[in-house]
């Protein structure tokens, strides 16, 4: 199956965050406003955590008219130097696919959709050889079949999983910080729908759900969001070594930590 689909995450574009961040969506964690100079704060230190893990961070502009313009894995999912240009099902996020499908493409081949489904790219969520795709209500099932057929085609196996609806996306819920361990939301998922894909399952308690979205690299690093006690416990204890990145305020947009990245090479 597939190959070299890895954790090393040695690049990455990120997009400034919009000045209109207050008016990004926000229906699940935020408590407030989304506010864009703590957001921008946040989005830096995240930027800053990645380059101190070795990758090579690429910054857009920012997207005017678009408040939620800084979630670009949404837009596209890379594989194998291939990008997968996706089709985000909120109708105030499509006009981003575009501008992040031009840059891409001045480095890479691109791939697009078939027919009229939609993904976001928060539903995908990759296990060493296997791409889980989650169906949820921003990935249709038209279009986790179309992008199923692609991701086959570069011969990973492919999964499609159900997301709860108490969530927005399956990598909200779940993460592989690193090969044979999923990351999940004891709250949200039943460890039975997971644990044929891994040997090793952490279940993030209720309360701290936001934690279960993890940043893994090579050599049991993990990224996750500060303020989360009881996770960093758990991830302590499995043997990773631990950086955390004040969200908060991009939690206020129900943005995690993959949300922000397209890992490239
Ligand atoms: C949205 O609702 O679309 C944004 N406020 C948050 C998107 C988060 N993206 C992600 O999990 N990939």
């Amino acid at each position: 199956m597939g190959g070299s689909h890895n954790r090393v995450k040695g690049s990455a574009i990120v997009r400034e965050v919009s000045t209109n961040f207050e008016d990004a969506i926000s229906n699940h964690f935020g408590t407030r406003v989304p506010d864009y100079q703590q957001a921008q704060g946040a989005h830096s230190s995240y930027i800053a955590a990645l380059r101190a893990h070795g990758t090579e961070v690429e910054v857009l502009p920012e997207l005017r008219g678009y408040p939620d313009c800084c979630f670009v894995e949404d837009a596209a999912v890379v594989l194998d130097k291939t990008a997968v240009i996706l089709a985000p099902g909120h109708p105030s996020r499509s006009g981003e696919v575009e501008s992040v499908a031009a840059h891409l493409a001045e480095t890479m081949g691109t791939i697009r959709l078939e027919g009229n489904g939609t993904v976001d790219g928060g539903d995908i969520v990759f296990l060493d050889d296997t791409f889980v795709i989650g169906r949820s209500s921003r990935t249709d099932a038209l279009g986790a079949e179309s992008l199923s057929r692609i991701i086959k085609s570069f011969d990973y196996n492919v999964e499609i999983l159900k997301v709860p609806d108490s969530t927005l996306h399956l990598t909200t819920v779940c993460s592989s910080p690193r090969e044979g361990t999923i990351v999940y939301s004891e709250g949200d998922m039943d460890a039975s729908s997971l644990d044929e894909y891994a040997d090793e399952l952490i279940a993030v308690p209720p309360q701290e759900s936001y934690a279960a979205n993890t940043l893994g690299y090579p050599n049991d690093r993990v990224i996750i969001p500060s303020g989360f006690p009881e996770t960093r416990k758990l991830l302590l204890d499995a043997g990773f070594s631990i950086t955390t990145v004040d969200m908060d305020p991009i939690m206020q947009a129900d943005g995690s930590l993959t949300c922000l990245s397209v890992f490239t090479g």
